[in-house]
């Protein structure tokens, strides 16, 4: 898959898709993650890529030819994108089955608005999909950007080394992940739950699912209904 950004401030994308498991998708040739810099397409000498809102009122906006110029550069060289995603606390909030269905893709363009947002023009014309990662405002979209790019990255088939490990991720069947211990068996008076030293895979599968549905119904009652 093919994955590129468009943002103001490249620079903070330069270490998330670097280490671990984005890093390894990578070198594995499944992922190529391309941040590029807004300025390239700037209007002027002096980098200008926004300007003040019609209407007047305090902000500034992400100016439309640098967008345009940028979207259609970029397509012209690597092809038409399945989705051009705008990542904006107005958009539709992100969950895990909206990283499923990305994953499935070929290429995605990625557009990292700041300040106001970007002029509404490139929305309606060539915003397939607006992406919000939750109910909070972050300073530009380049974080949510990191966070749906990784969401996505690792399940993509092959990313993952273990490929029963991502079916049983918090909301992938709507259920919070179980509780998980390691060695010692006793810590500072704290034991690892006998069920798990059993050795018997059907007990310790019932354990967990049952450990699931009561985390799940204490802490994220919505996702029971
Ligand atoms: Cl996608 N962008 C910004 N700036 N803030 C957000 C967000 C996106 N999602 C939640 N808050």
């Amino acid at each position: 898959m093919r994955i590129d950004i468009l943002s103001a401030v490249p620079e903070l994308l330069n270490s998330p898709f670097e280490h671990s498991i984005m890093k390894r998708a990578q070198e594995r040739g499944l992922l190529n993650i391309q941040a590029h810099s807004l300025r390239k397409w700037a209007i002027n000498k002096h980098g200008q890529i926004d300007d003040y809102q019609y209407g007047g009122g305090a902000g500034m906006v992400m100016m439309c030819e640098p967008l345009a110029n940028a979207i259609d550069e970029l397509q012209a060289t690597h092809g038409k994108y399945d989705e051009i995603i705008f990542v904006t606390p107005d958009g539709k909030r992100f969950e895990q089955k909206d990283a499923n269905t990305l994953s499935l893709k070929n290429s995605i363009l990625i557009i990292c608005g700041h300040y106001k947002g970007i002029d509404q023009r490139i929305r309606d014309l060539y915003v397939t999909s607006e992406i919000s990662i939750g109910d909070y405002v972050l300073s530009g979209g380049e974080l949510a950007a990191a966070v749906i790019i990784d969401a996505v990255g690792r399940i993509i088939p092959g990313v993952l080394n273990d490929e029963t490990s991502a079916l049983t991720d918090s909301f992938q069947d709507n259920l919070l992940a179980p509780p998980v211990y390691s060695r010692p068996a006793a810590f500072r008076g704290l034991e690892v739950p006998p069920v798990l030293l059993t050795g018997d895979p059907k007990k310790v599968d019932a354990w967990r699912q049952e450990q699931a549905l009561e985390r799940t119904k204490t802490r994220r009652p919505d996702l029971l209904k």
